[in-house]
C-alpha cells in the first residue's frame, strides 16, 4: 500500500466577506490529497479562530462530484466534455464571430459575485472585459452594494473608500439592514463577529438594528426597532435633521456643504419619518442624541438599505451621520483601513464614475463602467442595432440572482451564443454553449486583494494552495487569460490593426504573469513593504495594527476634502418626501433573508449545509396570515406585479406585520441542472418576484420592499 501522511495546512475559506483562517488537515497519498478536516485558526490575526458552518463545508465543494472539472459543450440538450484549447477556440471565436457581425456591443458579460472572491479573477479578469470593448457589461453589483460604492465615489473620491465601523473600539453601533450574525458582516470584514459583539457589550457598549424582522442579529443587540421596506431613508434623514435641531453636529474641518445640507433636511421631521416607517419619533431622536452623544459610535447600513427605492439616499445619509457627529476617521467610529496592499492607492481599482454613458433600451446611467443588471433582459430582447446577442458570465447566476429572473432565464434561452465559466450547471449556466470550469478554491493561492481592505483590523495573509490543482485543470486566471488572448487576436485579425511589438509583449507579460507573482510585486511596492515570501513565513497572517485616522489625506477627491451637499442626493429628497407615505391596510411588503448555511444561490448540493430543516418558507406575521384566511404551514400563492410562486409559508411575529419574507437564491431544479442535494426541496426563487422597473437612483435593483399579495394557492 503507498506511503500516506496527514499534515495540517493553513488555508483561507473565500465563501463570505469575512476570509477567516482555517486549518486543514489533509492527508496526502500518491493516489491524490485528502481534507479530512476544517477547523478556524485560532492564530489568525483577523479571524482568531472563527469558522461558520459554511467554512467547514469548504472541502465539500472540492470533492463534489456536481463540481465541473472540465469544459463541456452543449449540443442540443446534451453536454459533452471537450478538451481546453478546443473549449477556448469554441468560446472565442462564438463570441468574436458575434462581435464580428454585430458590434462590440453585442456581446454582454455578467460578473457574478465569487469573482471579488478570487485572487485569479481579480487579477486578470478585467482583461477579458477589456478585450470585448462591450458597454454591455454587468455585475452582481447593481444588485447589491452600488448605491454604497456610489457615495464612496462622490464624497470620497474613490468607489472603494468605504469606511467600516471599528467595532473592537466602539461604544455604539447601529445598523441599518444588515444582519452580520447570518451574513459574517459585508462590506465589514468582521470575522468573528458574535464574540466582537459580547466585547462591545462587555465594555458597556450598545448594538441597535434597524430591520423589519428580528434577525439573527436583533436578538443578540441590545436594541431592535422594526422599519417599514424602503422607509428608511425617512428614518435617516430624521437624525440627520435632529442633529442640526438640537445642534449636535462636529464635522470636522475638511467637510463641506454642511449649511445646505441642513436646510436641505429641514422638512424632514422626526414625526414624519414616524407615519412612514412605523418607528418611534421619540426613538429616532434619541438614536441621533446617542450617535452624537458617544465618544466611540458608527452608523453602518448594508443590503437591506442598499436595495432599496432610496438605496443611494440612505448610504448617503449613513455616511452623513458619521460625518456629522465626527464619528468619521475617528478610532471606535466609521474608519478607514491601512492595507499592506493598497488596491486605492496603488491604483488597481479605479476610483468610479457615474453617468458617463446610458443603456440603449431603457436609457439607465453606467457606473464604474457597468450597467444595472435590472435591464439585461431589455437588452437582449429588444431588437435593434447594439442588441445583446451573445454573453459571457463569469462565476454568476443571474436567473437567480437578479430581478425578474425567469425572463432573464427566457432571454438566455433565445441568444446566438454563450459562455459561461462556472464550477457547476446551474440555472444560468445551462442556457451556455459552453462552460470553461476552473479550479477549485482550495486548489489555488489566495491573498485577499478586496476584504483586507475592509476589515475591522489591518493584516495581511498570503495563503498558498491547500492541495496540487488536478490534472488537467485552469485556473481562472488562465481561463481569463486564454479568452483574453484569443479576443484580442481575433479582433486585430478583423481590424487588420496589429498592436506594436511593445504593447503586444507588454499585453502578453501582464497576462502572462501568474497572480502570485503580481501579489509579490504589489506588496513589495505597497506601503507596508511586505512580500510573498514575508507572508508564507508567517502563515497565520502578519498582523498591522488596528485602524488608524486617514484623512483628509487618504481622500481622493481632487481637493482632499469632502463635499457633503451632492447633488445627486439632494435633487431626489423631494421624491422621498413626496413618495413615502403611511401604508395602506392591507399591504405587504416583500424582503429577502440570508441563513448562516446558505452561500446566495449556490452550495446547496452539499448535504452537510442543506440536511436539517427545509428554510425557504415564506415568513409572514400570524396577524396577515389571520386576515387572509390562512393557515400555517400552508402552500401559498404570492404575486407581484412580475410574476408569482407557490410555496409554503410559516406564520411568525419575527416579521413585522405586513411584512413578509422569501430567501434569496432558491428556486432550484431546472431541466438539465445538477444538484444532488438541496434537501430534496428546491425552493422558489424570489426574484421570480422582484421587479426589474424597481431602481434607485444609481440603478441598483429595490430588491426589498417588493408589494405583493399573498393567497390560497
Ligand atoms: N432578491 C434578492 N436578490 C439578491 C440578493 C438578495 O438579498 N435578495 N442578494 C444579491 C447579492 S448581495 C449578490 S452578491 C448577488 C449574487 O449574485 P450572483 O453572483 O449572480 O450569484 P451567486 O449565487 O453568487 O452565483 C455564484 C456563481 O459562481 C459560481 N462559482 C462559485 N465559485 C466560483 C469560482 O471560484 N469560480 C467561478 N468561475 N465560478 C464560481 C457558482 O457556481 C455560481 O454559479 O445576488 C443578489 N440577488
Ligand atoms: N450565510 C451567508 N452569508 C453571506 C451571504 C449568503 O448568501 N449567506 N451572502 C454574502 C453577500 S453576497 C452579501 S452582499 C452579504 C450581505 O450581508 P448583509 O447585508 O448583512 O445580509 P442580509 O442578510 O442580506 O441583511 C439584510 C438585512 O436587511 C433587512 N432588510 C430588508 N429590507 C429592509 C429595509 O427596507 N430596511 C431595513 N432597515 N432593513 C431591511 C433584512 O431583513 C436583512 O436582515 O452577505 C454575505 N454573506
Ligand atoms: S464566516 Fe464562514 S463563510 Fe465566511 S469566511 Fe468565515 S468560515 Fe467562511
Ligand atoms: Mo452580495
Amino acid at each position: 500500500m503507498a506511503a500516506t501522511s496527514t499534515e495540517t495546512v493553513h488555508g483561507v475559506c473565500n465563501l463570505c466577506e469575512a476570509i477567516c483562517g482555517v486549518l486543514l488537515t489533509v492527508e496526502r497519498s500518491p493516489e491524490g490529497d485528502r481534507v479530512t478536516g476544517i477547523k478556524g485558526n485560532p492564530e489568525d490575526p483577523l479571524s482568531r479562530g472563527h469558522i461558520c458552518p459554511k467554512g467547514t463545508a469548504l472541502a465539500d465543494i472540492h470533492t463534489d462530484p456536481d463540481r465541473l472539472r472540465k469544459p463541456i459543450r452543449r449540443v442540443g440538450s446534451e453536454w459533452h466534455e471537450i478538451g481546453w484549447d478546443e473549449a477556448i477556440e469554441l468560446a472565442v471565436t462564438g463570441l468574436a464571430d458575434v462581435q464580428d457581425e454585430h458590434g462590440d456591443d453585442a456581446v454582454g458579460v455578467y460578473l457574478g459575485n465569487p469573482n471579488v472572491h478570487s485572487l485569479g479573477a481579480m487579477t486578470h479578469g478585467s482583461q477579458v472585459t477589456k478585450a470585448l470593448r462591450s458597454r454591455n457589461t454587468y455585475s452582481a453589483t447593481s444588485v447589491d452594494q452600488l448605491p454604497q460604492q456610489l457615495v464612496a465615489h462622490l464624497l470620497y473620491g474613490h468607489q472603494l473608500l468605504l469606511p467600516v465601523p471599528d467595532i473592537d473600539r466602539s461604544s455604539l453601533v447601529v445598523v441599518f439592514g444588515g444582519n452580520p450574525m447570518a451574513s459574517n458582516g459585508s462590506l465589514w470584514t468582521v470575522p468573528d463577529f458574535p464574540q466582537r459583539l459580547r466585547d462591545l457589550q462587555k465594555r458597556g457598549g450598545r448594538l441597535v438594528v434597524l430591520d423589519p424582522r428580528r434577525t439573527e442579529t436583533a436578538r443578540v443587540a441590545d436594541e431592535h426597532h422594526f422599519v417599514r421596506p424602503g422607509t428608511d431613508a425617512a428614518v435617516l434623514l430624521a437624525m440627520v435633521h435632529t442633529l442640526f435641531a438640537e445642534d449636535l453636529t462636529q464635522p470636522a474641518e475638511y467637510v463641506d456643504g454642511v449649511d445646505r445640507v441642513r436646510e436641505a433636511v429641514a422638512g424632514f421631521t422626526p414625526e414624519w419619518a414616524a407615519s412612514v416607517s412605523g418607528v418611534d419619533a421619540d426613538v429616532i431622536v434619541k438614536l441621533a442624541r446617542d450617535l452624537a452623544g458617544a465618544d466611540a459610535a458608527a452608523a453602518y447600513g448594508r443590503m437591506g438599505v442598499s436595495t432599496q427605492p432610496f438605496g443611494t439616499v440612505c448610504a448617503w445619509a449613513v455616511n452623513a451621520l458619521n460625518i456629522l457627529t465626527g464619528h468619521l476617521d475617528s478610532p471606535g467610529g466609521a474608519m478607514f483601513t491601512s492595507p499592506a496592499l493598497d488596491i486605492i492607492g496603488q491604483g488597481l481599482i479605479g476610483r468610479g464614475g457615474h453617468g458617463r454613458w446610458r443603456s440603449r433600451v431603457r436609457d439607465l446611467p453606467e457606473s464604474s463602467s457597468e450597467l444595472p443588471v435590472a435591464t439585461l433582459a431589455d437588452e437582449m430582447l429588444t431588437p435593434g442595432d447594439g442588441q445583446v446577442r451573445a454573453l459571457l458570465t463569469m462565476s454568476g447566476n443571474p436567473v437567480l440572482s437578479t430581478p425578474d429572473g425567469r425572463r432573464l432565464g427566457e432571454a438566455l434561452a433565445g441568444l446566438d451564443f454563450m459562455v459561461a465559466v462556472d464550477l457547476y450547471l446551474n440555472e444560468t449556466t445551462r442556457h451556455a454553449d459552453v462552460i470553461l470550469p476552473p479550479t477549485s478554491a482550495l486548489e489555488r493561492d489566495h491573498y485577499d486583494l478586496v476584504f483586507q481592505a475592509l476589515a475591522v483590523r489591518n493584516t495581511a495573509r498570503f495563503t498558498p494552495a491547500v492541495v496540487e490543482p488536478a490534472k488537467g485543470t485552469r485556473h481562472d486566471w488562465q481561463i481569463m487569460r486564454d479568452l483574453a488572448l484569443g479576443l484580442v487576436a481575433r479582433r486585430e485579425a478583423r481590424t487588420g490593426k496589429k498592436s506594436g511589438l511593445r504593447a503586444r509583449a507588454k499585453r502578453e507579460l501582464r497576462l502572462r504573469t501568474s497572480p502570485t507573482v503580481m501579489v509579490d510585486l504589489l506588496l513589495r511596492r505597497g506601503p507596508a513593504k511586505l512580500s510573498v515570501r514575508a507572508l508564507k513565513k508567517s502563515p497565520n497572517g502578519v498582523d498591522l495594527g488596528p485602524l488608524e485616522p486617514r484623512l483628509p489625506g487618504r481622500l481622493k477627491t481632487t481637493d482632499k476634502r469632502i463635499d457633503l451637499a451632492q447633488p445627486m442626493v439632494l435633487d431626489v429628497l423631494a421624491r422621498v418626501r413626496s413618495s413615502l407615505a403611511a401604508p395602506a391596510g392591507d399591504e405587504l411588503l416583500l424582503i429577502g433573508r440570508r441563513h448562516q448555511r446558505d452561500c446566495n444561490s449556490w452550495m446547496h448540493n452539499t448535504e452537510r449545509l442543506t440536511k436539517g430543516k427545509a428554510r425557504h418558507h415564506l415568513l409572514m406575521h400570524p396577524s396577515d396570515l389571520a386576515s387572509r384566511g390562512l393557515e400555517d404551514g400552508a402552500v401559498v400563492q404570492v404575486s407581484s406585479r412580475v410574476g408569482k410562486v407557490a410555496v409554503e409559508v410559516r406564520a411568525t411575529e419575527d416579521v413585522m406585520p405586513g411584512v413578509v419574507s422569501l430567501p434569496h437564491g432558491y428556486g432550484h431544479g431546472a431541466p438539465g441542472t445538477r444538484l444532488s442535494h438541496s434537501n430534496g426541496v428546491a425552493g422558489v426563487s424570489i426574484n421570480d418576484l422582484t421587479d426589474p422597473e424597481a431602481l434607485d437612483v444609481s440603478g441598483n435593483a429595490a430588491l426589498n420592499g417588493v408589494p405583493v399579495t399573498v393567497t390560497t394557492s
